[in-house]
């Protein structure tokens, strides 16, 4: 080997080694399914931020709740177990009724509503998660919450003794104001739920429905529009705070990118989820007017039941809601 090839193979590899000691990687834990479409806007985050910063920040995801179970998921963040993560806030309800400002029945209940109730509380929502040691950097909203059942329902009379799968703290108490008895299960669990009847009914979107395949223990997908819940991603704060001021302008870039994608992608999934279901063989379609009526009226209670619990703020964030429509 001649001088000048040594020198620069030498060269090469105190650049690769100086590339190494600088390279930061990222776990990121997800609570939903690889396939979910949450899961693929935080694959696609994940690579944008490991192209951008030249792979100073490499973040790796991990789907399914495969490094941290969906209710661990915000722990591990406050704690710095995992630097950046994915977690549905309204889990947390029961820990500040704030977080569940996107789970109150009919106040947002389209893709419109949901961005304006967002753009409300948003400022409040990022000051709770400083508060609690975390950065907030993007939130992508659910398609509407409609409920499965296993035989055709037409009243809240026709709920009475379901074991209804809950996922925060507004879904478990729809079902006790509707004689249902909740159990909490997180989506990653919710096919094994039904098939063993553990669970028989729940709320949520045709898209966790179609994700978890549903048909194969439910029949019917009522279409109700409930509200719009969001997922977040979030960073550990000594994390964000240990990285450069031209990384973090990255990141930010990326998670705006996939705010707009997720939410684009959540719009094009609702029907094609819902169509989905069908293919499956289920019946789906709107509730009827009769059982509606019934759900507003418990919207209702749940809607002053959530305000009297999150004060001041949670007003502020309704009110500020209701000014831009
Ligand atoms: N899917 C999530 C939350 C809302 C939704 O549509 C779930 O069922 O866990």
């Amino acid at each position: 080997m001649n001088m000048t090839i040594k020198t620069v193979l030498a060269a090469g590899a105190i650049v690769a080694t100086a590339g190494v000691a600088h390279a930061e990687k990222w776990d990121m834990p997800m609570a939903y399914s690889a396939t979910n479409f949450h899961s693929a806007t935080g694959a696609e985050f994940a690579k944008c931020v490991t192209t951008g910063t030249g792979g100073d920040i490499e973040i790796v995801t991990h789907p399914s709740g495969s490094l941290f179970k969906g209710g661990d998921i915000k722990r591990a963040l406050q704690t710095g177990q995992a630097p950046i993560g994915e977690r549905l806030l309204s889990g947390h309800q029961n820990e500040n009724a704030l977080f569940g400002f996107d789970s109150i029945p009919f106040l947002a209940t389209s893709f419109d509503d949901s961005a304006k109730l967002w753009k409300a509380a948003k400022p409040t929502l990022t000051k709770l998660l400083d508060e609690q040691n975390l950065v907030l950097l993007y939130a992508v909203p659910w398609p509407p919450q409609g409920l499965y059942f296993k035989k055709e329902v037409n009243s809240v009379a026709d709920m009475k003794g379901i074991k209804f799968r809950s996922y925060n703290t507004a879904t478990a108490r729809l079902a006790e104001l509707t004689g249902m008895l909740p159990v909490s299960i997180e989506a990653a669990e919710i096919s094994q739920a039904f098939a063993t009847g553990v669970a028989e009914a729940m709320v949520s979107s045709g898209s966790t429905g179609y994700d978890r395949k549903v048909w194969e223990s439910l029949t019917h997908f009522y279409e109700v529009d409930a509200w719009l819940p969001r997922n977040y991603v979030m960073v550990n704060k000594d994390s964000w705070g240990g990285t450069s001021k031209a990384n973090q302008n990255i990141i930010r870039g990326c998670a705006e990118l996939a705010e707009y994608a997720g939410n684009y992608r959540s719009i094009q999934y609702t029907d094609f989820t819902l169509n989905g279901l069908r293919a499956g063989g289920m019946t789906v379609g709107p509730a009827g007017e009769g059982l509606v009526n019934e759900l507003k009226k418990i919207g209702e209670t749940m809607t002053s039941e959530w305000l009297e619990k999150s004060g001041a703020e949670g007003k502020a964030i309704v009110d500020a809601f209701k000014a831009m429509k």
